[in-house]
């Protein structure tokens, strides 16, 4: 019979054994009722008549996956998690948890207080807290080093690496993995315990031998590896602790803890957590998504290789078309070469790799080779005559049912399913490049987009362990939108006085991972070149138009690929002179006299046009909420995670504030520099763009 100590915590007594059973679906997240509950059973079975040993178990796919991170920022609810975790290591009788799972942060530190730790063969464990801004912070950064030393302590402690149970077993952070399922096993631990098999010492009693080099080596790394971030720096702190007395180094890891709470990183990290989850809750998440078996991919370059890849490391059969065997040849050894990649980076062995290109990929000059396959990606030319021809085509081919999806960047998915007899069946899956690296995925909805082809491409997405965010139809859809409007932006300051490369070193202070010529350089400068060619057309005359990037193109600089573009790839990147003397020449036929740019302009300037773009495409309906677009720039785009997206970022500018810049710049150019009618409602209603992500 289970006695209830609260809404998720429960135990009962078998012989001389108190079972506590931890019930907080989906993942036992360590909320405030799992933590009143767990406290009240373990000090009831400690003085309870009988009971020689304490397990404590999960019930649901977890142990404790860690602390509520909903409950960060809010004033915590006792008993905290350390306060539990010392009644646990006070016990009067041992107690053994029991692992299995995500067990990571808070749930690896409840499982250290605890005299011995079993774990089940799916455990996975860390202290992933540094990725989001804070740090261990019941007393994981001084009981681990009590039980694998400072060295492994602090490598765990600032990378927030997850291991699995045979790792956590050789150092020593478990005693032993057994078989489940949770309750088995932990009545085989307490067995095992009672029968003094299975060593229990309170961990808190142990000491931990100094270890400065370790220290000082972890603080070396930290300040060349991840010189902005707040969190790292402080866990090393807080490990150093460990050498002295448990009381004195729990108090020092909690004022850490806290120092990192309070910290403007701890909350966009935290933002940035539950972006890649929000997304996913989309007007069709209801509908059944059809299944898929096999994929055809139309376009063996760049990016339906990247694609073909992509499915074959997820495990689906793939049927890749292309003009000629030529082509075919490239395709497959673009395919070849991202799978030994691969390897190279553990996602599957040599024999694996050996096996997808010889029985899971088939390649065809021949589209009627398609007519199986229950989608079709088409990732040919970025030219709409080219694509409208193609899913002319497909349409005949393929059989009733079979989704046929675009992978283009910026084209109106609507003029593609035009061209088909089945509408309902045609969406955009827009990859990005390397499209079997990167994780975001943009599910472009056409009009008549059924909402079963929608859910389909959010369920492929998981499956492909992409972020697929729900994009509307409009030029660039979401990110490329913005990605074009800043890059006006950027720009413009470099016909205004500014360098290219000073631009790229400030965005990168900022956080980016490149500067945005840069990233221009190593995507290819030829594809925007052909995007405002495609443009030119339909282009505001009354727009302001840097001629800069075109004359680059004329000379036939396309950044890596060519050799040079904004910077020259002869050795280390270094600044094209060529390019300093078109800017000079644009410069003298515009009759500007160049003028300086702080790095505070240049950022200001860029994120400023980042988020007047990202309100529009809210405010035009073509992303859900802001939370999307943030996981768009996140996932996407480089946009430095410790800021949490351009939407989170802006809420700590503030609509007025934002609004007074625009104005300011619109001085000057009044035509670029327009202020979005939702950062107006902002300002109004004193709103921010977190209100406005309550579930689509
Ligand atoms: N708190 C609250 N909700 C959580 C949660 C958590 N820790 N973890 C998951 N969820 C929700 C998630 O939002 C989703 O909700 C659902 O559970 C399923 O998650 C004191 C302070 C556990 C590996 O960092 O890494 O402990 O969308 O979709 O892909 O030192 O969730 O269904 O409404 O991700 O199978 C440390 C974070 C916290 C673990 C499962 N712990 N979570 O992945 O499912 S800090 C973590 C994860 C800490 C201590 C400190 C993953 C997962 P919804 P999911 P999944």
């Amino acid at each position: 019979m289970i006695t209830a100590t609260s809404d998720s915590v429960g135990y009962e007594i078998v012989d001389q054994t108190g079972l506590i059973v931890l019930d907080n679906p989906p993942v036992n997240a360590a909320s405030h009722h799992l933590r009143h509950g767990l406290m009240q059973a373990a000090q009831a079975l400690s003085v309870a008549e009988g009971v020689a040993v304490i397990a404590v178990y999960g019930a649901t796919r977890a142990f404790i996956a860690g602390a509520d991170i909903r409950e960060f920022g809010q004033t915590p609810i006792d008993p905290t998690l350390p306060a539990v975790c010392l009644a646990i290591e006070g016990s009067r009788v041992p107690v053994v948890a029991v692992m299995h799972g995500p067990t990571l942060g808070g749930g690896l530190e409840v499982a250290l207080s605890a005299q011995a730790r079993v774990a089940l063969p799916d455990l996975v464990t860390g202290f992933p807290e540094v990725t989001l801004g804070i740090i261990p912070g019941a007393g994981g950064t001084q009981r681990a080093p009590r039980l694998i030393g400072l060295a492994a302590t602090l490598e765990l402690a600032t990378t927030g690496r997850r291991i699995e149970a045979c790792e956590a077993v050789s150092l020593g952070l478990i005693d032993r993995v057994m078989d489940g399922p949770p309750r088995d096993a932990a009545l085989a631990a307490a067995a095992e315990v009672l029968a003094g098999t299975l060593a229990t010492r309170r961990t808190g009693d142990l000491t931990v031998p100094p270890d400065p080099e370790a220290l000082t080596a972890a603080a070396d790394r930290l300040a060349k590896s991840q010189p902005r971030l707040f969190a790292p720096p402080r866990a090393v702190e807080a490990v150093a602790a460990s050498t002295g007395p448990l009381d004195k180094g729990l108090a020092r890891e909690r004022a850490l803890f806290n120092t990192c709470l309070k910290s403007p990183q701890r909350a966009a990290l935290i933002h940035a957590f539950f972006a890649e989850r929000v997304v996913a809750k989309i007007p069709e998440r209801d509908a059944t998504p059809r299944e898929i078996a096999s994929v055809g991919v139309v376009g063996g370059g760049t990016m339906g290789s990247g694609i073909a890849t992509a499915l074959l490391l997820a495990g689906l059969p793939v049927t890749l078309a292309e003009q000629n065997d030529a082509a075919l040849d490239r395709a497959f050894a673009a395919i070849s070469k991202n799978l030994d990649g691969a390897v190279a980076r553990g996602k599957l062995n040599a024999a694996g790799r050996d096996t997808l290109l010889a029985e899971d990929l088939v390649l065809t000059a021949d589209l009627a080779d398609l007519a199986a396959a229950d989608l079709v990606i088409e990732a040919v030319f970025e030219d709409l005559d080219v694509k409208r021809d193609i899913f002319r085509r497909l349409d005949a081919i393929a059989k009733p049912g079979a989704i046929l999806a675009s992978n283009t960047s910026y084209l109106d998915i609507n003029k593609l399913a035009a061209v088909t007899n089945r509408t309902q069946d045609v969406l955009g899956l827009h990859f990005f490049s390397p499209a079997h690296i990167m994780r975001l995925l943009e599910v472009v909805v056409a009009k008549d987009t059924a909402p079963e082809t929608t859910a389909t491409g959010f369920t492929l997405a998981k499956r492909l362990r992409k972020i697929a965010v729900r994009a509307g139809v409009c030029d660039g859809f979401i990110g490329n939108r913005i990605l074009s409007h800043y890059r006006t932006a950027t720009d413009h300051m470099v016909l205004d006085g500014a360098s290219p490369q000073q631009v790229d070193r400030a965005l990168e202070a900022f956080g980016f991972a490149m500067g945005p010529f840069a990233v221009a350089d190593l995507a290819g400068l030829d594809i925007g070149w052909a995007n405002r060619k495609r443009l030119a057309a339909t282009r505001d005359p009354a727009a302001r138009y840097s001629p800069i990037a075109d004359r680059i193109c004329e000379a036939g600089w396309f950044g890596r690929k060519t050799g040079q573009g904004y910077y020259t790839y002869d050795g280390a990147p270094e600044p094209n002179p060529g390019v300093a003397r078109i800017i000079d020449e644009e410069r003298a036929k515009a009759g500007i006299a160049p003028r300086r740019f702080t790095d505070a302009d240049i950022t200001d300037r860029t994120l400023t046009a980042m988020i007047a773009e990202a309100a529009r495409v809210l405010g035009d309906g073509i992303a859900l909420r802001p939370i999307d677009v943030d996981a768009v720039l996140l996932f996407g785009y480089g946009f430095p995670r410790f800021r949490g997206g351009p939407m989170h970022f802006a809420d700590g500018i503030g609509a007025a504030a934002l609004i007074d810049r625009i104005e300011g710049y619109a001085a000057e150019d009044p035509q670029f520099w327009q202020v979005p009618p939702l950062l107006r409602h902002l300002a109004a209603t004193g709103q921010t763009f977190a209100d406005l992500n309550g579930e689509a």
